[in-house]
Protein backbone atom coordinates (compact mmCIF):
# COMPACT_ATOMS: atom_id res chain seq x y z
CA UNK A 1 0.00 0.00 0.00
CA UNK A 2 1.28 3.40 -0.55
CA UNK A 3 1.77 5.60 2.20
CA UNK A 4 0.30 9.23 1.33
CA UNK A 5 1.03 10.49 4.59
CA UNK A 6 4.71 9.83 4.64
CA UNK A 7 4.91 11.58 1.20
CA UNK A 8 3.06 14.51 2.22
CA UNK A 9 5.26 14.94 5.25
CA UNK A 10 8.27 15.28 2.82
CA UNK A 11 6.86 17.61 0.19
CA UNK A 12 5.50 19.45 2.70
CA UNK A 13 8.58 20.15 4.91
CA UNK A 14 10.61 20.27 1.41
CA UNK A 15 11.59 23.93 2.06
CA UNK A 16 12.28 23.53 5.55
CA UNK A 17 15.83 25.22 5.32
CA UNK A 18 17.63 28.54 3.81
CA UNK A 19 19.85 28.35 1.10
CA UNK A 20 18.81 25.89 -2.04
CA UNK A 21 21.96 26.10 -4.17
CA UNK A 22 21.48 25.38 -8.03
CA UNK A 23 24.27 23.88 -10.13
CA UNK A 24 25.65 25.85 -13.76
CA UNK A 25 28.94 24.43 -14.86
CA UNK A 26 29.81 27.64 -16.63
CA UNK A 27 29.84 29.94 -13.93
CA UNK A 28 31.55 27.59 -11.73
CA UNK A 29 34.95 29.34 -12.26
CA UNK A 30 36.20 25.75 -14.21
CA UNK A 31 35.22 23.52 -11.93
CA UNK A 32 32.85 20.84 -12.42
CA UNK A 33 29.47 20.68 -11.26
CA UNK A 34 30.60 17.26 -8.92
CA UNK A 35 33.43 19.30 -7.35
CA UNK A 36 30.94 22.34 -6.46
CA UNK A 37 28.21 19.61 -5.53
CA UNK A 38 31.18 17.98 -3.20
CA UNK A 39 31.60 21.56 -1.69
CA UNK A 40 28.24 22.65 -1.03
CA UNK A 41 27.79 19.82 0.68
CA UNK A 42 31.04 19.93 2.76
CA UNK A 43 29.48 23.59 3.24
CA UNK A 44 26.23 22.48 4.90
CA UNK A 45 23.66 23.20 2.06
CA UNK A 46 20.75 20.89 2.34
CA UNK A 47 18.92 21.21 -1.01
CA UNK A 48 20.27 20.84 -4.26
CA UNK A 49 19.00 21.34 -7.66
CA UNK A 50 20.66 20.04 -10.81
CA UNK A 51 20.27 22.62 -13.72
CA UNK A 52 22.27 22.59 -16.84
CA UNK A 53 20.40 24.27 -19.75
CA UNK A 54 22.73 23.26 -22.64
CA UNK A 55 24.26 19.51 -22.38
CA UNK A 56 23.37 16.46 -23.83
CA UNK A 57 20.88 14.13 -21.94
CA UNK A 58 23.22 11.63 -21.42
CA UNK A 59 26.06 13.83 -19.63
CA UNK A 60 23.29 15.48 -17.54
CA UNK A 61 22.26 11.84 -16.96
CA UNK A 62 25.51 10.82 -15.34
CA UNK A 63 26.42 13.77 -13.41
CA UNK A 64 22.80 13.08 -11.75
CA UNK A 65 23.66 9.44 -11.14
CA UNK A 66 26.77 10.82 -9.22
CA UNK A 67 24.94 13.89 -7.66
CA UNK A 68 21.84 11.53 -6.33
CA UNK A 69 24.92 9.37 -4.73
CA UNK A 70 26.63 12.47 -3.25
CA UNK A 71 23.29 13.68 -1.47
CA UNK A 72 22.05 10.31 -0.31
CA UNK A 73 25.04 9.92 1.62
CA UNK A 74 24.61 13.31 3.37
CA UNK A 75 21.04 13.25 3.32
CA UNK A 76 20.55 16.30 1.46
CA UNK A 77 17.25 17.03 -0.96
CA UNK A 78 18.18 16.56 -4.81
CA UNK A 79 16.08 17.88 -7.03
CA UNK A 80 16.15 17.39 -10.58
CA UNK A 81 15.36 20.90 -13.40
CA UNK A 82 13.20 20.31 -16.19
CA UNK A 83 14.22 16.52 -17.18
CA UNK A 84 11.04 14.13 -15.30
CA UNK A 85 12.82 11.34 -17.01
CA UNK A 86 16.22 12.11 -15.46
CA UNK A 87 15.00 12.80 -11.94
CA UNK A 88 12.77 9.33 -12.23
CA UNK A 89 15.57 7.23 -13.37
CA UNK A 90 18.31 8.33 -10.83
CA UNK A 91 15.48 8.67 -7.67
CA UNK A 92 15.93 12.21 -7.09
CA UNK A 93 13.82 13.38 -4.10
CA UNK A 94 12.09 15.98 -6.99
CA UNK A 95 11.59 17.93 -10.06
CA UNK A 96 11.59 21.30 -10.86
CA UNK A 97 9.62 22.38 -14.31
CA UNK A 98 9.21 25.77 -15.61
CA UNK A 99 5.82 27.78 -17.15
CA UNK A 100 6.93 25.88 -20.25
CA UNK A 101 8.01 22.81 -19.50
CA UNK A 102 5.36 19.68 -18.96
CA UNK A 103 2.21 20.92 -17.32
CA UNK A 104 2.43 20.15 -12.68
CA UNK A 105 -0.82 17.47 -13.03
CA UNK A 106 1.03 15.77 -15.73
CA UNK A 107 4.57 15.73 -13.89
CA UNK A 108 2.45 14.02 -10.71
CA UNK A 109 0.87 11.73 -13.23
CA UNK A 110 4.46 10.57 -13.84
CA UNK A 111 6.35 10.74 -10.85
CA UNK A 112 3.51 9.86 -8.46
CA UNK A 113 2.89 10.62 -4.69
CA UNK A 114 6.65 10.25 -3.73
CA UNK A 115 8.54 12.86 -5.77
CA UNK A 116 8.38 16.43 -4.73
CA UNK A 117 6.97 18.85 -7.58
CA UNK A 118 8.71 22.64 -7.62
CA UNK A 119 7.58 25.09 -10.37
CA UNK A 120 8.52 28.49 -11.26
CA UNK A 121 5.95 31.82 -10.75
CA UNK A 122 6.46 34.71 -11.71
CA UNK A 123 2.85 36.34 -10.85
CA UNK A 124 -0.24 35.54 -8.51
CA UNK A 125 -2.13 33.91 -11.25
CA UNK A 126 0.49 31.57 -11.85
CA UNK A 127 0.84 30.87 -8.01
CA UNK A 128 -2.53 30.31 -6.91
CA UNK A 129 -2.83 27.96 -10.18
CA UNK A 130 0.42 26.27 -9.04
CA UNK A 131 -1.54 25.67 -5.63
CA UNK A 132 -4.08 24.28 -7.27
CA UNK A 133 -2.88 22.28 -9.83
CA UNK A 134 -0.60 20.62 -6.87
CA UNK A 135 2.26 21.78 -6.42
CA UNK A 136 4.47 21.10 -3.93
CA UNK A 137 6.87 24.32 -3.62
CA UNK A 138 7.09 27.48 -6.06
CA UNK A 139 9.59 29.41 -6.97
CA UNK A 140 9.46 32.88 -6.69
CA UNK A 141 11.10 35.40 -9.14
CA UNK A 142 13.37 36.86 -10.49
CA UNK A 143 13.52 39.49 -7.59
CA UNK A 144 16.33 41.08 -8.93
CA UNK A 145 18.01 41.54 -12.27
CA UNK A 146 19.99 38.21 -13.21
CA UNK A 147 21.94 37.13 -16.40
CA UNK A 148 22.22 33.43 -15.00
CA UNK A 149 19.31 32.45 -17.01
CA UNK A 150 19.19 33.31 -20.73
CA UNK A 151 15.01 33.10 -21.38
CA UNK A 152 14.74 35.45 -18.25
CA UNK A 153 11.47 37.67 -17.38
CA UNK A 154 11.56 41.37 -15.89
CA UNK A 155 12.14 41.18 -12.62
CA UNK A 156 9.19 40.55 -10.24
CA UNK A 157 10.58 42.71 -7.41
CA UNK A 158 9.11 42.50 -4.26
CA UNK A 159 5.39 43.40 -5.25
CA UNK A 160 4.90 39.40 -6.35
CA UNK A 161 7.22 38.38 -3.24
CA UNK A 162 4.83 40.47 -0.69
CA UNK A 163 1.48 38.73 -2.37
CA UNK A 164 3.05 35.37 -1.91
CA UNK A 165 4.21 35.75 1.61
CA UNK A 166 0.66 36.84 2.22
CA UNK A 167 -1.66 34.38 0.89
CA UNK A 168 -0.15 31.34 -1.15
CA UNK A 169 0.25 28.48 1.70
CA UNK A 170 2.58 26.30 0.02
CA UNK A 171 6.21 26.52 1.09
CA UNK A 172 8.24 29.11 -2.07
CA UNK A 173 11.65 29.76 -2.68
CA UNK A 174 12.87 33.43 -3.15
CA UNK A 175 15.11 33.44 -6.52
CA UNK A 176 17.05 35.44 -9.02
CA UNK A 177 19.73 38.11 -8.42
CA UNK A 178 19.80 37.15 -4.55
CA UNK A 179 23.20 37.93 -3.58
CA UNK A 180 25.11 38.23 -0.07
CA UNK A 181 24.56 41.89 -0.52
CA UNK A 182 20.38 41.86 -0.71
CA UNK A 183 19.29 38.39 0.70
CA UNK A 184 18.70 40.62 3.96
CA UNK A 185 16.01 42.67 1.83
CA UNK A 186 14.51 39.85 0.76
CA UNK A 187 14.50 37.92 4.40
CA UNK A 188 13.08 41.36 5.76
CA UNK A 189 10.28 40.62 2.82
CA UNK A 190 9.32 37.28 4.72
CA UNK A 191 11.14 34.63 2.46
CA UNK A 192 12.78 31.92 4.14
CA UNK A 193 14.29 29.87 1.68
CA UNK A 194 16.64 31.76 -0.90
CA UNK A 195 17.95 30.19 -4.26
CA UNK A 196 21.08 31.19 -5.98
CA UNK A 197 23.16 30.03 -8.68
CA UNK A 198 26.34 32.16 -9.76
CA UNK A 199 26.74 34.03 -5.50
CA UNK A 200 27.02 30.23 -4.59
CA UNK A 201 28.93 28.49 -7.61
CA UNK A 202 31.19 31.66 -8.51
CA UNK A 203 32.54 31.42 -5.09
CA UNK A 204 36.00 30.74 -4.89
CA UNK A 205 35.40 29.34 -0.95
CA UNK A 206 31.81 28.27 -1.43
CA UNK A 207 32.16 26.95 2.19
CA UNK A 208 33.32 30.77 3.28
CA UNK A 209 29.97 32.05 0.93
CA UNK A 210 28.03 29.52 2.76
CA UNK A 211 28.77 31.06 6.16
CA UNK A 212 29.12 34.54 4.88
CA UNK A 213 25.52 34.61 3.91
CA UNK A 214 24.11 32.29 6.86
CA UNK A 215 26.05 35.31 9.33
CA UNK A 216 24.01 37.79 7.35
CA UNK A 217 20.43 35.96 7.94
CA UNK A 218 21.03 35.81 11.60
CA UNK A 219 21.72 39.76 12.05
N1 LIG B 1 15.04 31.30 -12.41
C1 LIG B 1 14.69 32.57 -12.20
S1 LIG B 1 16.05 33.56 -12.06
C2 LIG B 1 17.10 32.26 -12.26
C3 LIG B 1 16.37 31.10 -12.44
C4 LIG B 1 16.93 29.77 -12.68
C5 LIG B 1 18.59 32.39 -12.26
C6 LIG B 1 19.11 32.85 -10.95
O1 LIG B 1 20.50 32.91 -10.99
P1 LIG B 1 21.34 33.90 -10.06
O2 LIG B 1 22.75 33.71 -10.52
O3 LIG B 1 21.16 33.43 -8.64
O4 LIG B 1 20.81 35.29 -10.30
MG1 LIG C 1 12.37 24.39 -17.17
Amino acid sequence: MINIGVFNFMRKDCLNTDIYAITSEEHSLGRSNIEVVEQLIKAGVKIIQYREKEKKKLYKFKECKIIREMTKRAGITFIVNDDVDIALAVKADGVHVGQEDLPVEEVRKIVGEGMIIGLSTHSPAQAMEAVKKGADYIGVGPIFPTKTKKDVCDPVGFEYLDYVVKNIKIPFVAIGGIKEHNIKEVQKRGATCFAMVTELVGARDIAAKVKAIRKRLAE
